[in-house]
């Protein structure tokens, strides 16, 4: 039996030059380590290599994130009209079922793990059920082990999970609707285990906030050291406070940490229920992370009803003057379901019904203070002057003052900080 696993191209403005930004989803590889060993399974990235319709395959699996949903549509009609099974998962196909019914033979809503060889088994009886849906949210210790080579060469980071779920329930984010409030650990030693496999590359450690249970990440990063690898992974800001904890993740081999820093005004923060982020106090948690040589990757958005077309510039400011070496700007987007699209659509507020445009990347509602053509330009304007020259120069200077060692033969930081931004510089031209 053949199955071919497929992550659907992203189209749209920016960053689709950067494969950092359009990596491997570890969806995929998550599913082949599940599959039964004598079933063939082929990953394929359609950001790196063409579909191959003309192949014989028994199913077709695809991973769909809301932006990507009507490219996925697209490859799941094709293949349906070959008279190939098709089954979607991951966000769209479980928070947006009804959309994603019509299209699919089969969806797995939520978690795969204990669900996946429940519905190969009834696919080779020729059987398939229209839902797989586990009971339960997964013990992350059924997390399958995932071989180096499941991943495409041309990505340059492995990605890791050591835990799942996110007790906020931020009102932009579908994480905690679908993994759920509770943070779940994998056993550590699984963890090193998987590390030991990954340890030529460096690691992208995926989950929401590594530093969610500090006791769990202190002992994680400790375990960590002795395999000196280097890796960067995602934390809320206020962590930095903890600076025991920033230190073993440095000593780890952290090198950046991405942070939904969002906005630098409180009510906004605090109308999308982003209620534990203290912008009076970003400053200092900025110092803290440099402290400890961890570089910042700070993710903001734009569009909250407080944002006038001046906080473009006062965000540019703020990332220059702390010097934050890498940033994701982003157009706020409504998710379906959340008291913020409810809103809007009371308000006759939401004009896009392209879902491909919920990425980011492009304004979809009419904010309050702005145009939404003023949205969109000066998104653009704000990704083109973070990545300019002057402003690369002026939020690296940091590095010129510490020494910098190479570890085990990876990149020095400052060298992945400069690759990093180049890759953004090219990207945000075609913006
Ligand atoms: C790591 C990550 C990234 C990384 C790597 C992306 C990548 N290609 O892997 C980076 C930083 C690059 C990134 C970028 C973006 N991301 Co992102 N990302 C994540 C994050 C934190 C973890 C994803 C992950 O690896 N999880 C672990 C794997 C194992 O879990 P999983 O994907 O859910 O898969 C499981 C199930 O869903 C299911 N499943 C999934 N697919 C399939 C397919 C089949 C056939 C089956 C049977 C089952 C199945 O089985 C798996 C095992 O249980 C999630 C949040 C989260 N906690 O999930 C956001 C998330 C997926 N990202 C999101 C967004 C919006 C983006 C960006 C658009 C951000 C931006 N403004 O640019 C870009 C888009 C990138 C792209 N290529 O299109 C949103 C998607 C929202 C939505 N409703 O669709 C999420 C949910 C975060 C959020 N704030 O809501 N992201
Ligand atoms: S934005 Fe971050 S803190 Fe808020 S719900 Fe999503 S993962 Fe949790």
């Amino acid at each position: 039996m053949k199955i071919l696993l497929i992550n659907p191209k992203r189209v749209g403005r920016g960053q689709s030059s950067i494969r950092y930004m359009n990596s491997m989803p570890l969806a995929l590889p998550t599913l082949k380590a599940l599959t039964p060993d004598d079933v063939e399974v082929r990953i394929l990235d359609e950001n790196v290599e063409p579909i191959p319709y003309d192949e014989h395959w028994d199913m077709v699996g695809i991973t769909v994130m809301l932006h990507v949903s009507p490219l996925a549509i697209e490859i799941g009609k094709k293949f349906r009209q070959m008279g190939v099974k098709v089954v979607m998962g991951g966000f769209f196909p479980t928070l947006w079922y009804d959309d994603a019914r019509p299209y699919a033979d089969t969806i797995v809503a939520g978690e795969a793990e204990y669900v996946w060889n429940e519905l190969i088994s009834d696919l080779r009886k020729g059987n398939l059920k229209p839902l797989y849906k586990a009971d339960r949210l997964i013990d992350l210790k059924d997390v399958p082990f995932i071989r180096k080579d499941f991943f495409s060469k041309e990505d340059e980071f492995y990605h890791v999970e050591t835990t799942r779920g996110c007790p906020y329930n931020c009102d932009f984010c579908s994480v905690t609707a679908f993994y759920g409030a509770k943070f779940r650990h994998r056993p550590i030693d699984h963890v090193i285990r998987q590390l030991e496999e990954f340890k030529e590359k460096m690691v992208f450690i995926v989950d929401d906030n590594i530093m969610g249970n500090p006791k769990y990440a202190r002992q994680l990063f400790k375990e960590m050291i002795p395999l000196k690898i280097i890796w960067s992974g995602q934390y809320s800001l206020n962590h930095a406070e903890d600076t025991e904890l920033m230190e073993l993740a440095a000593e780890s081999g952290c090198q950046f940490l991405f942070t939904g820093i969002e906005s630098l005004s409180l009510e906004n923060l605090q109308a999308v229920d982003k209620r534990w982020a203290k912008p009076e106090k970003y400053k200092e948690w900025i110092r803290m992370t440099h402290s400890a040589n961890i570089s910042i990757y700070g993710s903001f958005m734009f569009g909250f009803e407080g944002d006038d077309p001046d906080i473009f510039k006062r965000t540019l400011d703020f990332c220059n003057e702390n010097e934050i070496e890498l940033a994701l700007f982003s157009a706020l987007f409504p998710i379906k379901g959340s008291n913020f699209y409810k809103q809007l659509m009371a308000e006759n507020r939401i004009f896009e019904t392209d879902a491909t445009r919920f990425n980011g990347q492009y304004s979809t509602f009419h904010p309050k203070l702005m145009t939404s053509s003023e949205l969109d330009e000066k998104l653009r304007w704000i990704w083109q002057e973070f990545y300019s020259k002057p402003s690369i120069k002026q939020r690296l200077r940091r590095f010129k003052t510490t020494a910098q060692e190479r570890r085990n033969g990876y990149p020095t930081q400052e060298e992945l900080m400069l690759a990093l931004n180049s890759a953004f510089k090219v990207a945000v031209g075609d913006f």
